[in-house]
C-alpha cells in the first residue's frame, strides 16, 4: 500500500476516499479536510475568537490541535460532568493537553458550580443521562462563550456522529432538528455561532490523528452511553459503510446540500417563539429554560416552576 500523495509506504487507508496515506500526508489530509470545512461553510475567520468544547476524548483534542495548527485563535472549555472516574480522567487528559501546549482552558464543573452531576440528574428526572447531559452542555457552552466574549463555539462532532444524528432525525422525521442540523448554526439573539469543523473526518481518522500526533486522550467511553440510541444508529451506518464505502458521507453531505434548506423554515419558526428565561436570561420557549428547570428538579435551585 503506497501513499496517494507521495508514494511512500502508507500507514492508513481510507476506503471512502479510495486512498492510503503515509504519516505526513495523512496529517496533511486531516488539516485539509478541516480547512475545507471551515471555508466551505464559512465557519469563522482568523479575526474570530473561537471556544472549543473539549471533553478529553479523541475528537475534541484532535480538533483543538488542528485549529491551533491552522493558526486560529482558540481557547478550550472543559465541562466537568461528575461521572465518577470517567470525568476525573477526562479532566486530567484535557488539562495535560492544554498545559503542554500553553493553551488557555476554561473549566466549568457541574457538581461544584451548579450543584448536581449527570448520574444524579438522571436518577431524579428518571430520564436518560444523555438527555440531562446534552441540555447542560448546550446551555453551558453557550453561556460561557457569551460571558467571555467568544464569537463561536466549535465542537468535535465528526462525520460518523453527524450521520448518526441525521439518521435518528430522519427516522423520527423531526423537522425542527433537521432544520438545525448543519455544520454551522448562525448566531441569533442569545446564542453564539456553533460550528463543527470535523464534519469531513470520520472517527477512525480522528483516532488515528491523535495516535500519530502523540495526543494522549481519554480512551474509555462514557459509562452512561450504554443503550443510547445514537450508538445503535452508528452500528447500522457502519454495516452499510462496510458494504459500500462512502455511503455515510453521501447520506450526510447529500442532506446538507439538497435536504437541509427544505427544513430550515421549521427551525426558524421555533426560534421566533423564544423569550428569556426568568431565572438566567437564556433564550427559551417557556418561562424558565430547560437548564434552570433541571437545576430546580435536582434541588440545586429553589424556584417555582409551573
Ligand atoms: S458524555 Fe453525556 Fe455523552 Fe456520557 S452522559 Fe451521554 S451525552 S454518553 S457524548
Ligand atoms: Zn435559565
Amino acid at each position: 500500500m503506497k501513499c496517494r500523495r507521495c508514494k511512500a509506504p502508507a500507514v492508513i487507508d481510507i476506503r471512502r476516499h479510495n486512498a492510503a496515506f503515509c504519516l505526513d500526508c495523512f496529517l496533511h489530509h486531516c488539516r485539509e479536510q478541516v480547512r475545507k470545512a471551515i471555508h466551505e461553510y464559512k465557519m469563522f475567520s482568523p479575526e474570530d475568537r473561537v471556544l472549543v468544547a473539549v471533553s478529553g476524548g479523541k475528537d475534541s483534542l484532535a480538533l483543538w490541535d488542528l485549529l491551533v495548527d491552522l493558526d486560529y485563535e482558540v481557547d478550550g472549555l472543559y465541562l466537568g460532568l461528575g461521572i465518577g472516574e470517567y470525568s476525573t480522567e477526562s479532566g486530567v487528559h484535557t488539562r495535560q493537553f492544554a498545559a503542554e501546549r500553553g493553551l488557555k482552558l476554561h473549566e466549568v464543573d457541574l457538581p461544584s458550580d451548579h450543584g448536581f452531576d449527570i448520574p444524579g440528574a438522571a436518577q431524579v428526572t428518571r430520564r436518560s443521562p444523555c438527555g440531562a447531559c446534552g441540555l447542560s452542555k448546550r446551555h453551558l457552552f453557550n453561556s460561557t462563550a457569551l460571558e467571555h466574549g467568544y464569537d463561536v463555539v466549535a465542537t468535535g462532532h465528526n462525520l460518523d456522529d453527524e450521520a448518526a444524528v441525521l439518521l435518528g432525525n430522519v427516522l423520527r422525521w423531526d423537522t425542527g432538528y433537521l432544520g438545525r442540523q448543519h455544520p454551522v448554526l448562525p448566531a441569533t439573539p442569545g446564542f453564539v455561532r456553533k460550528v463543527k469543523p470535523l464534519v469531513r473526518l470520520g472517527e477512525r481518522e480522528t483516532a488515528a490523528y491523535c495516535v500519530l500526533r502523540g495526543i494522549d486522550y481519554q480512551v474509555e467511553e462514557c459509562p452512561m452511553a450504554e443503550g443510547n440510541r445514537h450508538l445503535g444508529y452508528k452500528e447500522v451506518l457502519n454495516a452499510l459503510e462496510d458494504r459500500s464505502p462512502g455511503s455515510k458521507a453521501a447520506f450526510l453531505f447529500g442532506f446538507i446540500e439538497r435536504g437541509h434548506e427544505r427544513f430550515a423554515g421549521d427551525a426558524e419558526h421555533e426560534r421566533d417563539e423564544l423569550g428569556a428565561c426568568t431565572v438566567c436570561g437564556a433564550p427559551t420557549p417557556g418561562d424558565v429554560c430547560a437548564f434552570c428547570r433541571l437545576r430546580s428538579q435536582v434541588g440545586a435551585l429553589q424556584i417555582e416552576v409551573r
